[in-house]
């Protein structure tokens, strides 16, 4: 098969047959799907790159990325090309057999990342779910806990998905508002607070520490530097897992590999997701070191979709474009550039600029009641697409692919736009 020719691409890209106006596309959204979401008002048909395109044929830098799934950006040639040669071969055979991809997959993720084994599910909250349910293994079978009196500890203001478990831990009551009851064994404690894991570290009971190395949601809250070193020393002191969300932060976003990586902390279980496909199939793994990873026994844990033949292939060809195309070294280059400039635009509107690597975040303080979704709309409407949170947050994370050329022309759009509030 040959690759997407340029002929081919044209003709997806540039398809402005569209029946319908971006309002009507809207509307049927609105009409028949669920409001558990409430979007940017634009329409994306297609991507490429750094770059998305609406049904009205207009052009946007993408200052999302997905959530830092796309870091190898839109349509990565390699990665498309990897899932239409398996598609046609198989896509799916469920775990109740082998295949001839998933040990490749499982050779290839476990010795990039340096761990024994994968676990693959398919979705971050999965991944996280996996984590957990390692770890209660764990404290049952090797640390000797008393059954169903394990603890983990997690953060504050964490997000690790969606599911009742994941937000049994959260402490955002838009995650788990009136989706009680919730699942017991989870200690919450300030995030960036070493002396309050300390603490909670006495309790014998105690079994894991799940944390995210930056804090996505929140805000893209970066720890003080020492955090992750010393709070992996003081879980190793006590035999405590460290486990380690990288689902938001890992694959190249913080300018290293892993976020952890930055602290030379090695996570016993680590958590990925998102990038680990560059944003074209939904593929999670869970990675352990065998001691770990073998708490679990064929039939206690799993998923159909999970370690699918489409999604190895997807997965391996994404994994090989971060190296090959030095992406950790780009977001590491470009991160500091980034936010020198964003520090120099001189809006009152900017309250804190912060960041690492190219997973970046400006703080808001409203002026004359408009807000950050307000600056979100008028950077659409420049060109550019980036989405608020918590009202007043607007996160920074482009594809890490991204040049230093284009990246100025972002910043002139971000500047522009700031300054005519
Ligand atoms: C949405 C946030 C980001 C994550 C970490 C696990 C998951 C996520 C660290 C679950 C997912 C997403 C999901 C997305 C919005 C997004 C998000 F703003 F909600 F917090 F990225 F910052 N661990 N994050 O960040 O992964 O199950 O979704 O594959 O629409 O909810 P998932």
């Amino acid at each position: 098969m040959t690759l997407i020719n340029d002929y081919f691409w044209e003709i997806i890209k540039t398809d402005k047959h569209f029946t319908m106006t971006s309002k009507e596309y809207i509307d049927k959204e609105d009409r028949f799907g669920a409001h558990n979401y409430h979007p940017i008002p634009v329409v994306l048909h297609s991507g490429q790159g750094v770059y998305v395109w609406d049904v009205e044929g207009k052009k946007y830098f993408d200052f999302l990325s997905a959530y830092s799934a796309v870091n190898q950006g839109h349509c990565h040639p390699k990665i498309i090309q990897a899932m239409m040669e398996q598609v046609p071969k198989l896509t799916l055979t469920s775990r109740a057999f082998y295949t001839s991809t998933l040990g490749e997959f499982e050779e290839f993720v476990a010795g990039y990342f340096g761990y024994d084994k994968v676990l693959p599910m398919n979705t971050g909250a999965e991944g996280v779910e996996t984590a957990l349910k390692l770890c209660r293994k764990w404290a049952y079978q090797k640390k000797g806990i008393e059954e169903n009196k394990a603890k983990i500890i997690v953060c504050e203001n964490n997000f690790h998905g969606r599911t009742i478990t994941i937000v049994s831990m959260s402490t955002d009551p838009d995650s788990y508002k009136g989706y009680g009851p919730f699942t017991p064994g989870f200690v919450k404690i300030p995030y960036n607070d070493t002396e309050a894991l300390a603490r909670e570290l006495e309790d014998p009971n105690v079994t894991g520490f799940l944390v995210e190395p930056i804090q996505g949601e929140a805000g893209v809250y970066v720890p003080d530097q020492g955090y992750l070193s010393r709070t992996y020393e003081l879980c190793k002191k006590h035999n405590i897992l460290f486990i380690a969300d990288e689902v938001q932060t890992g694959i190249g976003r913080t300018g290293k590999l892993l976020a952890c990586d930055h602290e030379d902390v090695r996570p016993d279980i680590l958590i990925l997701g998102k990038a680990l496909s560059g944003g074209v199939y939904p593929v999670s793994v869970a990675l352990a070191d065998d001691d770990i990873m073998l708490c679990i026994k064929p039939g206690e844990h799993g998923s159909t979709f999970g370690g699918n033949p489409v999604a190895t292939q997807v997965a391996i060809a994404a994994l090989k474009v971060i190296k090959e195309e030095n992406l950790a070294e780009n977001a590491a280059r470009l991160g500091p550039y980034f936010r020198e400039e964003l520090g120099r635009i001189k809006s009152d509107m900017i309250e804190i600029i912060r960041g690492k690597g190219l997973l970046n975040a400006i703080v808001i303080k409203p002026k004359n009641g408009k807000t950050a979704w307000d600056i979100c709309l008028a950077l659409a409407g420049n060109g550019l697409l980036a989405k608020p949170t918590h009202d007043h947050i607007i996160r920074f994370a482009p594809p890490l692919v991204i040049t230093k050329n284009e990246l100025g022309e972002a910043i002139d759009i971000i500047k522009n736009t700031l300054m005519a509030f």
